[in-house]
């Protein structure tokens, strides 16, 4: 952790230059009487959690150039999303992925959760890889597998995934099922959708009643040919079976070229089942980049549709849970974290700007131009301040990036934990 006096410090050399810059937005924004202490509120509220496998460098099956000082253990893990929050404020849970993260001491690990201020976000099942001590092979499937005791193992692994969150305090599983095929004839589609369906309300049976249950949708990977769950509709299909806690998740990356992604969040909130989220930027692939890195403007126009929907009093969505998942195979991973919070609070500021009013006047009124202009006049407004400030706000600094250079955080923590240490994940 770093010291208060120090993240004082570190605010010291920029203050001057951003109250500058926020006093010109507040004024400017507040001409339009846009409440701006409530956006800046909104940005402090606005959490998303980070998942335990992104903090170590990613890598492709060519090969992975770690650059040393990754978490070796889930207490390191916390640590660094522990950092991360103390500089932005913005992250304030982990998620877990087992088997790479069982809990082994509890109490200890409630104490530095606590001591860190984080919770547990989800916990999440990985059924596409077999497991040293594994009875049975994933090969062909898991949760859609031909054979009933291969599925029966699945659906074991998902309870106890449960059992790990319930005692630290989580309350939501996210199944990603990497079950498909890759040759035609291979699997009988149908059949293996209902097989999946099965296996999925074996553990929602099994599952505390205040618990909510994400299913993850992907077109392809690690299957070329067929995915079980390829699209939203086949999550919400499956929700829509399983019952109210069972709440369809986006990621970002799971879609094909030119999806419009931010249809899809209309609709899911509109059916009351958008449950989670998965950030990452899609270039070729799927969660290989930075969010907002390619599509700014598609993830401004997503939180578009997300604050218009919590604007909207017909729409009685839960809340959502929003997560980074993505891969960092370049760059320092914490940089790339905080890089992505970045552009996350960015886009949600921008369209906590849009003038609805004006928009849904221009919308009757079928004025192309005008309610293009109106998102695009959002877009375009330099927000920074505002996020900046909202860093500030939750104890954290106005420049995060820069705070973790100047304090040689990376250098550091190859010193504690050496070059050569690993962490589990993708
Ligand atoms: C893979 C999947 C998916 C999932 C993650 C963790 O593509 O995004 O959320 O693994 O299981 O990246
Ligand atoms: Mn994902
Ligand atoms: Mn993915």
């Amino acid at each position: 952790m770093i010291p208060e006096q120090r993240i004082h410090d570190l605010n010291e050399a920029g203050l001057a230059d951003h109250e500058f810059r926020l006093r010109y937005l507040t004024d400017l924004l507040s001409r339009r009487t846009l409440d701006v202490q409530g956006v800046i509120q909104q940005l402090v509220d606005f959490q998303v959690a980070i998942p335990s496998w992104a903090l170590g460098t990613g890598g492709t099956r060519f090969g992975r150039y770690p650059l040393g000082g990754e978490p070796r253990c889930l207490e390191e893990k916390i640590e660094d999303v522990g950092l991360l929050n103390q500089l932005n404020g913005s992250s304030n849970s982990i998620s877990l992925h087992i088997p790479w993260d069982i809990p082994r001491d509890i109490p200890a690990l409630q104490q530095l959760l606590q001591e860190q201020k984080l919770v547990i976000d989800s916990v999440n099942s990985n059924t596409f890889q077999d497991q040293k001590d594994q009875h049975y092979s994933y090969k062909f499937g898991s949760l859609s597998h031909t054979d009933q005791a291969v599925r029966q193992q699945a659906i074991e692994h998902n309870l106890e995934c449960i059992r790990h969150g319930e005692a630290l305090g989580a309350k939501t599983l996210t199944v990603w099922l990497a079950d498909g095929s890759n040759f035609p004839g291979q699997q009988h589609l149908r059949r293996a959708y209902l097989r999946t369906a099965d296996s999925l309300a074996s553990i929602y049976e099994g599952m505390p009643s205040d618990w909510t249950m994400l299913i993850e949708y992907k077109p392809y990977e690690p299957h070329f040919y067929s995915m079980v769950i390829p699209d939203w509709g086949t999550s919400y299909s499956l929700c829509q079976q399983l019952g109210k806690q069972a709440q369809v998740l986006v990621d970002l990356g799971h879609h094909l070229p030119n999806t419009n992604i931010e249809q899809i969040v209309g609709r899911l909130l509109q059916f009351g089942r958008l449950g989670g989220f998965h950030f990452n930027g899609s270039m070729y692939g799927d969660d290989d980049l930075t969010t907002g890195s390619i599509k700014p403007y598609q993830l401004f126009l997503i939180f578009n549709e997300l604050v218009d929907g919590a604007r909207d009093q017909a729409v009685t969505n839960a809340a959502v849970a929003y997560m980074i998942d993505a891969s960092h195979n370049t760059k320092d991973p914490l940089e790339d974290l905080l890089q992505s919070i970045q552009n996350i609070l960015t886009s949600y500021a921008k369209a906590l700007l849009v003038d609805r009013e004006a928009l849904q006047e221009a919308q009757e009124n079928n004025d192309v131009v005008r309610a293009e202009e109106l998102l695009r006049d959002a877009f375009q407004t330099d927000v920074r301040p505002l996020v900046a400030e909202a860093y500030r706000h939750s104890g954290g600094v106005l420049d995060p990036i820069a705070a973790y250079r100047a304090e040689g955080i990376r250098e550091k923590l190859i010193q504690q934990r050496g070059k050569l240490s690993l962490s589990t994940g993708l």
